[in-house]
């Protein structure tokens, strides 16, 4: 058995940067977070130094903060294609722990006067955002018990908590900089930090909100590269390349973008010689990702998972999904984003293409199927109305959520197949407690009566029911009867 990954090993791969206190805070320790951000701090340290090592903080699984711990904090990132597996280990945490472990200890490093970035990961499910009153989700019970005191469990409790204790500590500055693929995704998490501040008493969340409006600051970001879950097949391989033994490598495609608002009140690391792009244009970036990759992502997952197809490069192969991926992306996604400047729609569409094909990646249906009621929302709703303002319909969106329902809602009698089974969803539940008799009423469930993707969208009668007609056209006629529907309209 080879020795574990520890900073003294003599590994073929580069050689971690040498780290000198902790500037960086990251909430959600996944395997995303370790092949973006980490990869970037890494070069930045590299190229120019600086204090900006990374405490990382797992919500509740203690298998990656155990592992780092075992392994001096490292761990290798392995950019596969089909060309190969290049490893590099980006050494940049300081440290890590579970908040559920460790209550308290968030709260106290967010008042850390050493801390001057605080990054997040933490999904499009962890902002308790409510998407019908389309703000703080105050009937969430972990939100409740965070305004009541004691140490929050919920990501915006956390960061308003953690601010006000920073604000009485001496009101160091300070960026919250979310990573997660929402749109406007600092506006969005300042706009829920401060509703919490809000709901405090007088006298405990107005300190803080002076805080707010000096000394800190939420840059918004668009995050992007494929990174799917790790298998053991892959650690084998890994500890093969690497020589020494690395419980927790992340595998991740050649691929990775980072566009920043440069607004950071306390400073920040040269992730610039990472690649990062400092701009005032985000939201452009954020819209062509979320929309033209996201949407289009799972439109792939979703029909993937109907025709049997385990992963992503296998269900892009088929003739019918590649046809419909291609209809809905420049048809009903493009139309509705302006790219940003210097970006070639063209050629940033033919590299989705062989992104999703990476075979060598095996990224898993039932991984980008998952979630789906939170993500798309924040994909779709834009460009069905874009389409709709411009007299279109957009026929290959409506299928997208037909076929989302099918797999994490399936009618009485149809079996979506072990892909869409795999996938979970926090709307699983609400969606099968009312069994629907037809596509119709399960559509009308998700979108008017449960808001899964927000008022415009619940106001779309027309689209509901096309939606509905194309669940039924599904389970009665099969998907590929959907799909050419779909292409023909
Ligand atoms: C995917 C994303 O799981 C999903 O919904 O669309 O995780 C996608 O792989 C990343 O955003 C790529 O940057």
């Amino acid at each position: 058995m080879n020795a574990a990954l520890h900073r003294g090993a003599h590994t073929s791969v580069a050689v971690p940067p040498a780290l000198s206190g902790h500037g960086i805070l990251h909430l959600g320790l996944g395997s995303f977070h370790r092949a973006h951000q980490a990869v970037y701090t890494a070069a930045a340290l590299r190229a120019s130094g600086g204090d900006w090592g990374i405490i990382g903080v797992a919500s509740r699984s203690r298998r990656i903060v155990d592992a780092l711990h075992a392994q001096d904090h490292l761990y290798s990132v392995a950019t596969i294609s089909p060309e190969g597996t290049a490893l590099d280990v980006p050494g940049v945490h300081t440290d890590s722990y579970v908040a559920a472990d460790d209550p308290g200890r968030v709260v106290a490093d967010l008042a850390d006067r050493r801390v001057r970035i605080a990054t997040l990961t933490v999904t499009e499910n962890g902002y308790s955002y409510s998407p019908s009153t389309q703000r703080l989700d105050l009937t969430d019970p972990i939100v409740a018990a965070d305004l009541r005191g004691g140490d929050p469990r919920s990501t915006i409790g956390q960061l308003a908590r953690g601010l006000q204790r920073r604000a009485q500590a001496g009101a160091e500055p300070i960026a919250i900089l979310s990573c997660d693929n929402l749109l406007s995704n600092g506006t969005h998490t300042e706009k829920l930090v401060r509703a919490f501040l809000q709901e405090l008493p007088d006298t405990e969340g107005a300190d803080a909100l002076r805080f707010l409006d000096g000394a800190v600051t939420f840059p918004s970001s668009m995050v992007d590269r494929i990174v799917p879950a790790t298998t053991p097949d892959l650690v084998e391989r890994v500890n093969t390349l690497l020589g020494v033994r690395d419980d927790i490598p992340v595998p991740a495609e050649p691929f990775t973008m980072w566009a920043i608002e440069d607004r950071f009140a306390g400073g920040r690391p040269a992730w610039e010689a990472g690649g990062a792009v400092f701009t005032d244009e985000v939201g452009s970036y954020e819209l062509l990702k979320v929309r033209l990759l996201n949407g289009t992502h799972s439109l792939i997952a979703y029909l993937g998972a109907l025709r049997g197809a385990a992963t992503i490069p296998d269900a892009i192969a088929q003739r019918e999904i590649e046809a419909a991926a291609a209809a809905v992306l420049r048809r009903e996604y493009e139309p509705s984003v302006v790219a940003p400047a210097g970006i070639d729609i063209a050629q940033y569409e033919r590299d989705l293409f062989s992104r999703w094909g990476n075979s060598a990646l095996g990224h898993r249906t039932s991984q980008v199927g998952s979630d789906g009621s939170v993500k798309l929302g924040q994909r779709i709703p834009g460009p069905v109305a874009h389409a709709f303002d411009g007299g279109e319909f957009p026929h290959l969106i409506a299928l997208t959520v037909a076929a989302y329902l099918a797999c994490i809602a399936p009618p009485a009698g149809f079996d979506p197949g072990p892909h869409a089974a795999a996938m979970t969803d926090p709307a699983r539940e609400r969606l099968t407690a009312v069994p629907a008799r037809t596509g119709r009423d399960l559509a009308a469930r998700a979108i008017v009566d449960l808001h899964l993707f927000g008022e415009d969208l619940a106001d779309r009668t027309v689209f509901v029911d096309r939606v509905g007609d194309l669940v039924d056209t599904i389970v009665q006629r099969g998907v590929d009867s959907a799909i050419a529907e779909s292409l023909a309209a």
